[in-house]
């Protein structure tokens, strides 16, 4: 059975947003086509204390884009974005939620970032995504949201390793680009481990 996951299509991570990635609204209405044609639906939330760790704010003569060690990880330092209750951390409002099952929040351990919707990156914390999934005789996930070179990419990678076939739909994808190249960059890691990637159209 097919299932469909909606990565953190939230407003901090739209234009205008504290994390905004560019062109992220064009993707909203393509993700509403796409949800029409699957009957199981789950989406991820990035879900954040406002003292996280991942917060360029809480850390002393930091600044965002910069690299700490957050508990023995490197991490880099983000603006404060999906502050839990926040407006933020809300999903974009024109996102269809009609059929969703349920959604998987993450990032919520202030020590630890968690750009996957399965687990921490420290794999430590498990937000119940795969163990919902195979309960439910999922095997294969069409992956689609934000961003394609931090959480989208963390989470179709932990999906193979969780022995899910994972594909990505593209063109209902974008990225933050820290660096030229981290869009395609993404895209090459996540085919190299196994995963298909495939555009919205191709879905009939
Ligand atoms: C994300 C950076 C920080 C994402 C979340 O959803 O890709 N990126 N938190
Ligand atoms: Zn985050």
């Amino acid at each position: 059975m097919k299932a469909l996951l909606i990565v953190d299509v939230q407003n901090d991570f739209i234009p205008g947003g504290a994390l905004a990635v560019s062109g992220g609204d064009e993707i909203v209405s393509i993700i509403n086509e796409i949800q029409e044609k699957f009957d199981f639906i789950v989406a991820t939330q990035d879900w954040h204390p406002a003292d996280h760790g991942s917060f360029a704010s809480n850390h002393p003569m930091k600044s965002v884009g910069e690299f700490i060690d957050l508990r023995g990880i490197n991490q880099i330092l983000w603006p404060e974005h999906c502050v839990q209750g926040s407006q933020g951390a809300d999903f974009h409002p024109d996102l269809n939620r009609d059929k969703w099952k349920a959604v998987f929040q993450k990032g919520t351990d202030q020590s630890v970032d968690s750009y996957s919707g399965f687990f921490d990156n420290n794999k430590a914390g498990d937000t119940g995504l795969s163990s919902f999934l195979k309960k439910n005789r999922i095997n294969e996930i069409s992956v689609c949201g934000l961003a394609t070179d931090y959480c989208v990419k963390f989470t179709v990678l932990d999906g193979l390793a969780e022995g899910f076939k994972m594909q990505l739909i593209v063109d209902a994808t974008k990225a933050v680009n820290i660096q030229e190249g981290d869009f395609e960059r993404a895209i090459e890691e996540m085919e190299n481990a196994g995963a298909v990637v495939l555009q919205s159209s191709q879905f009939q």
